[in-house]
């Protein structure tokens, strides 16, 4: 018997020797990347993935456990995950039907979450993860109720605290998938200072934020994001407060990958998605999401087919930045865009500005379009860098420390130094 079989129990679990809580690098490893892909599982533990539990009853919800796929005997995976990679495996083949969990969806029928959920679950298999491998962990809200509907681990957690469930799993996991769900109110009332340290950290994960610039598990409050005027129950006379530009938020918080994208483009989000999951730190995606009951509309302006071309562009890097149907585009005219007139004969499209996403100034430029009535407002990734995450680094310090000290001891710490006894 293998030292690795032998570390092996019967349902296949994994039991790394390590210091408390922490996974090694795998020796395949790239160098600086962290594997999100597990050690392969038998059937019967895969069919244990799809169980979302509740952070205040720590219990699995019942009736969330799926039956066993129709997989058995999957392939043990043997790829590693190519750099900046999320622990993807090309051998896989699930398809939707394999994160789709077995709970009825208790949106509003034509709430836009719907179309988040849809596309991540198509996504999912295109990205070569395993259920088991795989985590959403939420806060409170609509939004927040995303992991039970998919067939993958998940926690539907406290409120606006995803980000730390999020960081705790990822410094004692780092092999894991770990996907963040969060809505306005969650991440930038409440959950406000936890994601600004989400971003300065980079913690190796993905966080959606669904943007429907209202409270809507709640009933209709205003939020964080809810423009100036804004009348709602908890603002009868309008909101005085001035909103939150999410993405300009973030970026000041060091962000390393910063995404704007929409619910009634599914084809965008997915690409954005997959961008954001390939990146190695915090992928951040702003989803710009219709609340049909208590905010129907917000976002019509940039989603609907009669204004869309007028009112949004599509970044990308390499690309110039042109719009509405190619007849205007943007140029930098010292610190602010303007908006060129592609049609009047004094401009081209070799006058209009090509994106880079690497440039963090450029990437603030664009987020505060977001403030300019007569801009177009961006889509795609505004900026994209890489850094060390934080979980490798929590890893690789564990590991020195731990080579140059050996284990120590947490009775030994807590009787070391200056204590002393109370007689
Ligand atoms: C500690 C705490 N405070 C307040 C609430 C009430 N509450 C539940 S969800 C929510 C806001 C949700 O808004 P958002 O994050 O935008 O999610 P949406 O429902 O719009 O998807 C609030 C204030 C709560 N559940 N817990
Ligand atoms: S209240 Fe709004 S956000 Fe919540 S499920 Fe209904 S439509 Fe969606
Ligand atoms: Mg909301």
């Amino acid at each position: 018997m293998t030292d690795k079989e032998k570390n092996t129990p019967e349902d296949g679990a994994r039991k790394p020797k390590l210091p408390p809580g922490m996974v090694p690098r795998s020796p395949k490893m790239p160098p600086g990347i962290a594997s999100k892909t597990a050690a392969a599982k038998t059937p019967a533990s895969a069919a244990s993935a799809s169980k979302t539990t509740s952070a205040s009853s720590g219990r699995t919800k019942p009736g969330t456990a799926k039956p066993p796929g129709k997989r058995p005997g999957l392939p043990p995976s043997k790829k590693m995950p190519p750099a900046g990679g999320d622990g993807a495996t090309s051998e896989l083949k699930y398809t939707r039907a394999d994160f789709s969990s077995d709970q009825d969806v208790r949106w509003c029928p034509g709430c836009g979450d719907y179309a988040v959920l849809a596309t991540t679950q198509r996504l999912m298999p295109e990205l070569g993860v395993r259920p088991e491998d795989t985590v959403f962990i939420s806060g409170i809200g609509c939004s927040s109720r995303f992991p039970y509907y998919m067939n993958t681990y998940g926690m539907h957690s406290i409120h606006g605290r995803a980000p730390a469930f999020a960081t705790g799993l990822k410094a004692s996991r780092p092999d894991l998938d770990v996907w963040v769900i969060t809505g306005d109110g969650d991440a930038l009332s409440i959950g406000g200072n936890h994601l600004i340290h989400l971003m300065r950290r980079n913690v190796n994960l993905q966080i959606l934020l669904f943007n429907n610039q209202i409270y809507g598990l709640t009933k209709g409050q205003y939020s964080p994001t809810s423009e100036v005027g804004k009348v709602t129950k908890s603002t009868p006379f309008g909101s005085v407060d001035h909103p939150f530009n999410p993405s300009a938020v973030v970026l000041g918080a060091d962000a390393t990958f910063v995404a704007r994208t929409m619910d009634r483009d599914p084809k965008h989000m997915k690409s954005i998605l997959m961008q954001a999951h390939a990146h190695t730190g915090t992928g951040f995606v702003e989803v710009y999401q219709n609340c049909n009951i208590f905010n129907d509309g917000a976002f019509f302006e940039y989603t609907e087919k009669t204004s869309k071309a007028e009112r949004t562009i599509f970044i990308e890097t390499g690309k110039p930045l042109v719009y509405e149907n190619g007849t205007k585009g943007l140029r930098l005219n010292g610190l602010e865009m303007e908006s060129l007139d592609l049609e009047s004969g004094n401009y081209s499209v070799d006058d209009c500005l090509v994106y880079d996403d690497a440039s963090r100034d450029l990437a603030g430029v664009m987020s505060r379009l977001f403030w300019k009535e007569n801009m177009p407002q961006p889509f795609g990734v505004f900026y994209r860098e890489e850094r060390d995450t934080y979980d490798q680094l929590l890893h690789d310090q564990v590991s020195d420390v731990l080579k140059k000290r050996g284990p120590g001891s947490i009775e030994d710490l807590l009787h070391s130094g200056d204590t002393w006894t109370i007689e």
